[in-house]
């Protein structure tokens, strides 16, 4: 069957876009991504949560970057993602549920949304919001440096949809001056991250501002 194309609705840079752009280009899928804004009228019909990405493929619509990114693994790269140990397997869920539900909140608006908002729109740079932020940040990153001291991957011996969230996640927080400093004093972690980020899924979603 030939492979379809991925049709991503979302914002340009954003970490939830990186992620399933990632996901189809190790399931060798050609994506497109068209800019739409989270709020936009279109995003609430294609999101009833009003967040971004959602997606097109074969003929579905789907949001949500879990069940974008399953669905793009099991029914497009035999699932080769997802391991089917049942421990393995666990580790990768618990994982991808770290990254969206402890990681994620805290790292995007304690620290990218303040970072991000004073490059681009040159508002004052929200020094308080990092600040007060930073220490939960830190005991997040020694919690998940711990499990790449155990293992090679977040789910065990192979790499997985767990490591592709994480990494999206971190990337991010890496190339603050902030998040720098504090991965850069855990060595594991920051030996993940290089690693990584030498796949060549992640290679070919860099953002702009990481190949500066
Ligand atoms: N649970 C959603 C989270 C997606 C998400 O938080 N996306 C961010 C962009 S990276 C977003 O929509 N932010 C806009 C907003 O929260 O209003 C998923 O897994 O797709």
């Amino acid at each position: 069957m030939a492979q379809p194309t991925l049709h991503i609705h979302g914002t340009i840079i954003s970490t939830y876009s990186r992620i399933v752009q990632t996901v189809a280009e190790e399931a060798g899928i050609s994506w497109t991504i068209t800019a739409t804004p989270a709020g936009s009228p279109e995003n609430r019909r294609r999101h009833p949560f009003r967040k971004v990405p959602t997606v097109e493929i074969d003929g579905l619509n789907l949001y949500e970057s879990v069940a974008i990114c399953q669905y793009i693994d099991n029914a497009h790269n035999g699932g080769a993602l997802q391991p089917n140990d049942h421990i393995a397997r666990a580790e990768m869920d618990r994982w991808i549920s770290v990254a969206n539900n402890y990681l994620f909140p805290v790292a995007e608006h304690g620290l990218l949304m303040p970072r991000l908002a004073h490059r681009f729109l040159k508002t004052p740079l929200r020094s308080d919001i990092i600040e007060a932020a930073l220490p939960e940040i830190a005991e997040h990153l020694g919690v998940i440096c711990q499990r790449v001291e155990e293992a090679p991957y977040f789910a065990g011996s192979d790499f997985s949809l767990a490591d592709i969230f994480i990494y999206c996640i971190l990337r991010p927080v890496q190339m603050t001056s902030e998040g720098n400093n504090l991965i850069g004093q855990l060595l594991p972690l920051r030996h993940w991250l290089n690693k990584t980020g030498k796949r060549p899924s992640l290679i070919q979603t860099q953002w702009e501002t990481e190949k500066q």
